[in-house]
């Protein structure tokens, strides 16, 4: 049992490192960080980076004026921070992408999402990270053991026709006649 556990470990771990091989940190809002000074646009912030899964976001801020909340899609529209999913509060807060979809984050201080202090964080699909689809060849079929053919038939299995070649010479035959 514990080596189960074990063994799930180090492939989530591998899996991780696997994922974070490329991983980007991005600090919302660049070199004005999280604010509601100077009008920074975080969603045109937002939309000139492709997210990705391991990616670190990084919000820095006063402590003193700003925080940070995780909230739905409808609270971010909104601007409502009653019920937060996630808080952060030192000023220098990391959040690492770990699934694909929207992270909507906000300032919970009032009148600051309203003043536009509200990212929405988009992890899409990266369309290199798509696994190759295995190969659609079927395995090589044994031959079917020889047995005495009750009678010559067109419809007869692939598998059978591939192991008897009287068959198979019959079948050209009849191709040849048709
Ligand atoms: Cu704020």
């Amino acid at each position: 049992m514990a080596l189960v556990v074990r063994v799930l470990a180090l492939a989530a771990a591998v899996t991780a490192v696997l994922e974070m091989s490329s991983a980007a940190v991005y600090k919302v809002g660049d070199s004005a960080g999280w604010t509601t000074f100077g009008n920074v646009n975080y969603k045109q912030w937002a939309a000139s980076k492709t997210f990705q899964l391991g990616d670190v976001i990084r919000f820095e801020y006063n402590p003193q004026l700003h925080n940070v909340i995780r909230v739905t899609h409808a609270m971010y529209r909104s601007c409502n921070a009653s019920l937060p999913l996630d808080s952060y509060t030192t000023g220098n807060d990391t959040i690492t992408i770990t699934t694909r979809g929207h992270y909507f984050y906000m300032c919970g201080v009032p009148g600051h999402c309203q003043a536009g202090q509200k990212v929405d964080i988009n992890a899409m699909r990266h369309p290199s990270s798509a696994a190759p689809t295995p190969s659609a060849l079927a395995p090589p079929t044994v031959p079917a053991p020889h047995a005495p053919t009750p009678g010559p038939s067109i419809a007869a299995p692939l598998q059978s026709l591939k192991g008897n070649f009287g068959l198979l010479g019959l079948t050209l035959v009849v191709s040849g006649l048709a």
